[in-house]
């Protein structure tokens, strides 16, 4: 993989020169906010949807992003085109800034502003055709009245835990429980169902992230005259489902085909799942702002 070009207030550098404070916040405390984006054949995907994402995360932190989501969508795009790139991943990390020693977020004068582009690689390498094998983490998914997790900030231990979980467990990935036991989420996915051919995910208000590509399934599932719906589900929905995926920016769509030991429908990615993941692959380049647009 070849290097990664960073962007960081203001500068461009290679990764191997690419630097922030040791009292960055970000870097102290897990004090900011990210957006993890691809961009497909030189389009970034759900750009615009990612940056109300990101701002309405900076919100709930009162962390003030100077310039406007339009800003930060040429900045991003002139960080892609810097690199030739037209596939590529790109992680977008707003952090409190730097302040001292102490966490109080008025130290911090500015935050600093980092986009990393690089070359993307499908996260579950060859499993796209297998599925996924995942196991249920004992670790609950963080109550919403303790941080809105709705917000994608920088706070991840909750699913790095989930993930050592999975990781010990030898599965790919864990599903997330909220306080109340019903299903939430992946570590780093959203997480559907397929029941009598009808596409189901908890809704929001389980605590799960609205994931832009979650959100992109809904339309793909319109498109494809398969109803999708929001559902609060137990595991016993998930368990005796006919097929199950779970979806990301960096995961995509991948099919899960076992839960806790239990075989999803007949342990082979189902029939709805291979529809959408060839549908996303079809529809995916129209869905975002073009970086190379001469315009910009
Ligand atoms: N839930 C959570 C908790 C996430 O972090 C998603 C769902 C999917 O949302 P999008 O918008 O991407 O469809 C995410 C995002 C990683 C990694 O390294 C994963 C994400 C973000 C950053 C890193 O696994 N997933």
């Amino acid at each position: 993989m070849g290097s990664a070009l960073v962007y960081i207030n203001g500068e461009y550098c290679e990764e191997g020169t690419a630097k922030i404070s040791v009292f960055d916040h970000g870097f102290l405390y897990g004090d900011g906010v990210f957006e993890s984006i691809r961009c497909y054949n030189g389009t970034v995907f759900g750009l615009q949807e990612h940056m109300e994402r990101l701002f309405e995360s900076a919100k709930l932190i009162n962390l003030k992003i100077s310039g406007t989501p339009e800003n930060m969508v040429d900045l991003v795009c002139e960080t892609i085109r810097r690199t030739d790139l037209r596939d590529a991943y790109v992680r977008l990390v707003i952090s409190r800034g730097i302040g001292d020693l102490g966490m109080d977020p008025k130290k911090c004068p500015e935050p600093t502003v980092v986009i990393i582009v690089q070359e993307a690689e499908p996260m579950y390498g060859d499993l796209y055709d297998k599925g996924i094998r995942v196991i249920t983490t004992g670790i609950r998914r963080i109550a919403i009245d303790a941080i809105d997790v709705r917000a994608k900030t920088l706070n991840y231990l909750n699913n790095i835990l989930a993930k050592i979980q999975a990781n010990t467990a030898g599965c790919e990935e864990a599903l997330m429980l909220n306080h109340l036991g019903y299903v939430c989420e992946g570590t780093g996915d959203n997480v559907f169902i397929v029941k009598n051919g009808v596409v189901l995910t908890p809704p929001a208000e389980s605590g799960a992230l609205k994931g832009i590509t979650r959100r992109f399934i809904f339309a793909l599932s319109k498109k494809l005259n398969i109803v999708c719906n929001e559902k609060n589900m137990t595991l016993i929905d998930v368990y005796a489902s006919d097929e199950a995926f779970m979806t990301g920016t960096l995961a995509e769509i991948v099919p899960v085909v076992e839960v806790d030991g239990r075989e999803i429908g007949d342990g082979k990615p189902g029939g709805i799942t291979k529809r959408l993941m060839a549908e996303f692959v079809e529809s995916r380049e129209a869905y975002g702002i073009a970086a190379y647009n001469e315009k910009r």
